[in-house]
C-alpha cells in the first residue's frame, strides 16, 4: 500500500479547467481520472485507485466491461440511432429480451434515470384515470421523507432534501410526502381514493443507504394492492444484482406494479433507462403521449442486453450477496470506536462515523484515497461503500487494509 500524492500541477489545472468552464453544481474530491477497467480507475499522474462509488452503481458490471464495449463498437459502426418514427431490427428483440429478464408483459426505454421516474409517475396517473376512474386532476402520488429519484422539476417537487429544492418552486402539485418505513403512514395516506401509486425506494441511496425494517416492503405492498393503488419500484440504483439479488424487492417476495431501471442497465456506458410494467398499466399510455429522442435507439438495446447479460454469466448477484456479508463481517471486526454504524446490503453499503467536527467523512474520504480507494462522503458523516461486483475476495480483502488504514486518520 503506498501512499498517493496527487495534487501535482497536472491535477490541479485539470481542476481548474472544469472549475472555469463547467457550473458549479458538483463538488467532487480532488481527483482526476482518465482510465478505467474492472475494479479500478487511474489519474492523470498514473496513480491506480479501487472505485467505491461504482457512479452510483451504473458500473456493477466494472469499469469498460469488454464484453459490454464490444456489443457498443460492434453496432455503433452498424447503426445508432432512427427515432422512434422508425422502427429499427433492435428494439423487438431488447423488449423480448429485458420483458423476459425481469417478468413483465412490456418496457417503455428511455435514457436517465430521472426520464424513466417521469414515465412511471406518468404512467401511474393514466392508470388512475383510465383504469380507477379518478377525476381529472385529482390523481395523487405517495412519496416518502428522505427520497432520491433524480433532478426535473417534477421530481424534486416531492424532494424532501432543501439543498434539491429550495431556490427551484413553484413545484407540482399532486404529492403526498409520509415517513419512509412507516406502514401506518402509509395505511392512512392510501384510504384518499385518488391515489394512483406509491413511489418507493427499496433502500433509500441518498439517505445514506437506509435499509428499511424486514417486512416494510412486503406490507407496503400489500397495502397497496388493498387500496388498488400501484406500487411504483425505482431500482435505479438498488437493482441489478447491487443489493445481492437482482432487484431489491426480491429480499421480501415483491414484485413491483411498475418497475424503473436506469444506471447498471448499461453498465455505465450510456444512459439509458427503462420502466417496466405489465399491459393494464402500460398500454394506458397510447401513440403519442410520451417518448424520447434516444429512448430505445439501436445502440442502447445492444448494450443493455449485453450489460444484463453480463450480470448473469458473471453470477454478479451471487458475487455481491457472499461479498456483502463478507465485507460487513470485516468492517465489523474492525472494532473502530469511529465506526458508528455499519449498514447495507449486498455490496451496497455504507458507515456513519463517529465525529467531532462535521468534516470527518471528507477528511477520511480524502485520507482513503491518498491510500488508494476513492469513496464518496454523504450527508457529512456517511460514506457509501459500493465497489463493483466482479471485485474479487482478494481485492475486497486489500480494500478494507485500506479502510483500517485511512480510519487512523481520524484518531
Ligand atoms: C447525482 C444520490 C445516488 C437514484 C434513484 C433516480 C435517480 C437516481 C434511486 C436519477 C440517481 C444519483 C444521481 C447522482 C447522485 C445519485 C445518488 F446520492 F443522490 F442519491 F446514487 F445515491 N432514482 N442517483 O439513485 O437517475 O437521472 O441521475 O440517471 O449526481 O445526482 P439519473
Amino acid at each position: 500500500m503506498s501512499i498517493i500524492i496527487n495534487n501535482s500541477s497536472r491535477t490541479q489545472q485539470f481542476i481548474q479547467k472544469e472549475l472555469a468552464y463547467s457550473a458549479h453544481n458538483y463538488h467532487p474530491l480532488p481527483v482526476v481520472l482518465e482510465r478505467g477497467e474492472g475494479v479500478y480507475l487511474w489519474d492523470v499522474d498514473g496513480n491506480r485507485y479501487y472505485d467505491f462509488l461504482s457512479g452510483y452503481s451504473a458500473v456493477n458490471q466494472g469499469h469498460c466491461h469488454p464484453k459490454i464495449v464490444g456489443a457498443l463498437i460492434e453496432q455503433a459502426q452498424k447503426l445508432t440511432l432512427t427515432s422512434r418514427a422508425f422502427h429499427s431490427d433492435l428494439l423487438g428483440e431488447y423488449a423480448e429480451y429485458i420483458t423476459e429478464y425481469f417478468g413483465y408483459d412490456k418496457v417503455l426505454p428511455m435514457n436517465s434515470g430521472v426520464e424513466a421516474v417521469e414515465t412511471a409517475l406518468k404512467l401511474a396517473r393514466r392508470w388512475g384515470y383510465d383504469k380507477k376512474d379518478i377525476p381529472v386532476d385529482q390523481a395523487k402520488i405517495i412519496t416518502v421523507e428522505g427520497n432520491f429519484h433524480g433532478r426535473t422539476l417534477n421530481v424534486v417537487s416531492f424532494s424532501t432534501d432543501p439543498a434539491s429544492r429550495e431556490g427551484f418552486g413553484p413545484f407540482m402539485p399532486g404529492y403526498e410526502v409520509i415517513p419512509y418505513n412507516d406502514l401506518d403512514a402509509l395505511e392512512t395516506a392510501l384510504k384518499d381514493p385518488y391515489v394512483a401509486g406509491f413511489l418507493v425506494e427499496p433502500i433509500q441511496g441518498e439517505a445514506g443507504v437506509y435499509v428499511p425494517d424486514d417486512g416494510y416492503l412486503a406490507q407496503a405492498y400489500d397495502l397497496c394492492k388493498q387500496a388498488g393503488v400501484l406500487f411504483i419500484g425505482d431500482e435505479i440504483q438498488t437493482g441489478l444484482a447491487r443489493t445481492g439479488k437482482m432487484l431489491a424487492c426480491d429480499h421480501e417476495g415483491v414484485r413491483p406494479d411498475i418497475l424503473i431501471l436506469g444506471k447498471a442497465l448499461s453498465g455505465g456506458i450510456l444512459p439509458i433507462s427503462a420502466v417496466l410494467a405489465d399491459d393494464e398499466v402500460m398500454l394506458c399510455i397510447k401513440p403519442g403521449e410520451h417518448g424520447s429522442t434516444y429512448g430505445g435507439n439501436p445502440l442502447a438495446c445492444k448494450v443493455a442486453i449485453a450489460a444484463l447479460e453480463v450480470i448473469k454469466d458473471e453470477n454478479l448477484v451471487e458475487r455481491a450477496e457472499e461479498l456483502g456479508v463478507y465485507f460487513r463481517e470485516q468492517l465489523h471486526q474492525l472494532n473502530h470506536s469511529n465506526i458508528k454504524e455499519i449498514r447495507g446490503k449486498g455490496l451496497l453499503n455504507a458507515i456513519v462515523i463517529e465525529h467531532v467536527d462535521t468534516d470527518a467523512a471528507w477528511t477520511l474520504c480524502l485520507a482513503l484515497k491518498a491510500n488508494g480507494l476513492l469513496a464518496k462522503p454523504t450527508h457529512g458523516d456517511k460514506i457509501r461503500f459500493a465497489p463493483p461486483l466482479v471485485i474479487t475476495k482478494e481485492q475486497l480483502d486489500d480494500c478494507i487494509r485500506v479502510i483500517a488504514k485511512s480510519l487512523e486518520i481520524l484518531g
